[in-house]
């Protein structure tokens, strides 16, 4: 039998983090042969939902399930962990500066940061899914120069998930046949969804999804910013922000980079140097960015493989 893996999920008292752990202890994030230990940590106020999820996952007994640990002390929560899964943070309100969102994250990150460094698993892999993702996951690298870069990822399968989405619907095909979209830059709504290598598998072959689609207008249009503005609507439908949809593409960038991915290209926000990168199988091409950001807080890629 395999040897489990220690996931941490923080903030896991939240939304995104309820639909997020029973999702790993299924085994839908690292396999269904993978036994895991779940480490949850939320902070002191959220310490007694955070006891009930627990309870939760003892009473939904997951055979895969080999241990819980739910915590509010950071080391213990870092302490030996594969995957980390950073979902806490402080996310932007209304009538925030965004220095005032980062001054509060540069001090949960570097805490967290500093904590996976000195305990977590040698070759632990991070995703950041807490917003302002890329930014997050900028100041945990910067905090944690001893973890390698390429090891320390944001989310952005939640918007290349959407794009597919998109076009599945507005083709009536299946979202599994629709393959190759790309997110580039920041998860915010300067994203840019490129369905230019996008094809859809057909009974006769595959087609690229300009050709079907055969609407430029809306594909460079409505297209793009239905799927940069997907998380308003929800949050306009829902009252709340999307969480199983988040939860369920989180597992899909760990399973893609832990186990290799299902599909030819899928997207993950990495560290880079200025330059946009897109991943092909092992070559890395730098694409310039098309748009006017040269900041250093932000990047984005595609990947084939790593
Ligand atoms: P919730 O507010 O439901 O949950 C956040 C949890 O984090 C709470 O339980 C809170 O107590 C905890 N927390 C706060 N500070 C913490 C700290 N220092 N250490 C540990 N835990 C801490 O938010 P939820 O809806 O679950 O969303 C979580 C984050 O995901 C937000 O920042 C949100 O903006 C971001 N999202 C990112 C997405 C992406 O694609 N990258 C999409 C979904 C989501 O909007």
């Amino acid at each position: 039998a395999k040897e489990p893996m220690r996931v941490l999920v923080t903030g896991a008292a939240g939304q995104i983090g309820y639909a997020l752990v029973p999702m790993i202890a299924r085994g839908v994030m690292l396999g269904a042969d993978q036994p895991v230990i779940l480490h949850m940590l939320d902070i002191p106020p959220a310490a007694e939902a955070l006891n009930g999820v627990k309870m939760e996952l003892v009473d939904a007994a997951f055979p895969l399930l080999k241990g819980v640990v739910a915590t509010t002390d950071v080391v213990e929560a870092c302490t030996g962990v594969n995957v980390a899964v950073m979902v806490g943070g402080f996310p932007r309100k209304e009538g925030m500066e965004r220095k005032d969102v980062m001054s509060k994250n540069v001090s949960i990150y570097k805490a967290q940061a500093s904590a996976l460094e000195a305990h977590a698993a040698p070759n632990c892999k991070v995703l950041v899914v807490a917003n302002p993702a890329n930014t997050n996951a900028l100041i945990l690298k910067e905090f944690a120069p001893s973890i390698p870069e390429k090891n320390v990822t944001c989310l952005t399968r939640l918007d290349h998930n959407r794009a597919l989405g998109q076009i599945s619907e507005r083709l009536s095909v299946q979202v599994c046949d629709v393959k190759n979209v790309i997110i580039w830059g920041n998860h915010s709504s300067t994203q840019y969804p490129d369905v230019n290598h996008a094809t859809v598998k057909t009974s006769s072959g595959e087609k690229p999804v300009r050709e079907l689609v055969a609407d430029d207008a809306w594909l460079n249009g409505e297209f793009i910013t239905t799927v940069q503005q997907r998380g308003a609507a929800i949050i306009k439908a829902r009252k709340f922000s999307s969480a199983l949809s988040a939860a369920s593409s989180a597992c899909d960038h760990i399973r893609d980079w832990v186990l290799g991915p299902l599909r030819d290209i899928c997207s993950m926000g990495v560290y880079s140097d200025g330059h946009m990168v897109c991943c092909w199988t092992d070559l890395l091409v730098p694409v310039h960015a098309a748009w006017g950001w040269k900041s250093s807080v932000s990047r984005s890629t595609s990947l084939k493989k790593r």
